[in-house]
């Protein structure tokens, strides 16, 4: 018998959705997770029926199903740092954050904790209940190290349109205004701003500008959850939150180049690219 080499890594936590279509959610997730060398465990929010064009059906989980899921892996296996994405409704978001007090999970505690406040798909099929975004400015913003809102999400949390990297600035002051340890305002969707993507890191004190390259891409699905992933990956691996927000950005731009049609919709973006491809060595 030959000895096994295995050494446990770092575990991280996804609370969100899944997507029939593979290429969002918890799906997503657990791919970067595994791309960033961190364990995945998850504590599933809903179910979508979804393909490439659109989300046809969503069935929420039991808001003490899911903080069963969270309580059951923080007490046994352990958790480096958790994150969010889609919640669906105010129950579960606030059983999310009764089970992350209980449990050592969020700003200041021992877990950090990345809230992605996700709040409908790329077709605009909404994946939170309207009356929900009360729960994430006052409970679940609060509790976060990090929240890592795109511009949609954004004008519907704190009412502002932003059109240009001032924008970016003021929003980032109003959501930190909220409660959470930072904010991460995600240029991707600044359509206008052909030069790049500029994401805004801001803690309160100090803003950092990341610049990143824009592709020619439609096929940009899941790119929230895959930086919101690998940014929660770097906390657990013992980065600095903006060292973490650096890593989470490297990571998702090369997801970006690597991203592939798929179904006659939008496709994902690659969560695997850095994946080598073992199969091709001789056996
Ligand atoms: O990318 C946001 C997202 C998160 N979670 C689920 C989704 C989507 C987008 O469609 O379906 C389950």
């Amino acid at each position: 018998m030959e000895p096994t080499v295995g050494v446990t890594p770092p575990r991280v936590l996804t609370i969100a959705g899944t997507d029939s279509g593979g290429g969002a959610g918890i799906a997503a997730d657990l791919r970067a997770f595994a791309a960033c060398g961190v364990h995945g465990c998850l504590a599933v929010c809903a179910v979508t029926v979804q393909n490439s064009v659109g989300v046809s059906g969503v069935h929420t989980i039991p808001a003490g199903t899911v903080a069963a899921q969270i309580g059951t892996v923080a007490s046994d296996i352990g958790l480096q740092a958790a994150k969010t994405g889609m919640l669906a409704d105010a129950e579960i978001i606030d059983a999310v954050a009764t089970a992350c007090d209980e449990h050592g999970i969020g700003a200041g505690r021992t877990t950090p904790f990345v809230v992605d406040p996700v709040a409908a798909s790329m077709h605009g099929d909404p994946l939170l209940a309207a009356e929900a975004l009360d729960a994430y400015r006052h409970t679940l913003f609060p509790r976060a190290t990090l929240v890592t809102p795109n511009l949609d999400e954004i004008r519907l949390l704190v009412e502002h349109d932003i059109r240009d990297r001032d924008g970016q600035y003021a929003a980032a002051e109003a959501l930190h205004a909220l409660g959470p340890g930072a904010v991460l305002v995600k240029g991707g969707h600044l359509t206008g701003d052909a030069d790049g993507c500029l994401d805004l890191l801001y803690d309160g004190a100090t803003f950092v500008e990341l610049p990143g390259p824009r592709f020619d891409t439609g096929h940009t699905h899941g790119g929230g959850d895959s930086l919101a992933a690998a940014t929660a990956s770097g906390l657990a691996r013992g980065l600095s939150l903006e060292a973490a927000v650096r890593f989470g950005k490297r990571y998702i731009v090369e997801a970006v180049r690597h991203s592939y049609p798929l179904g006659a919709g939008h496709g994902p973006v690659s969560p695997l690219w850095a994946v080598r491809p073992w199969w091709d060595d001789p056996a």
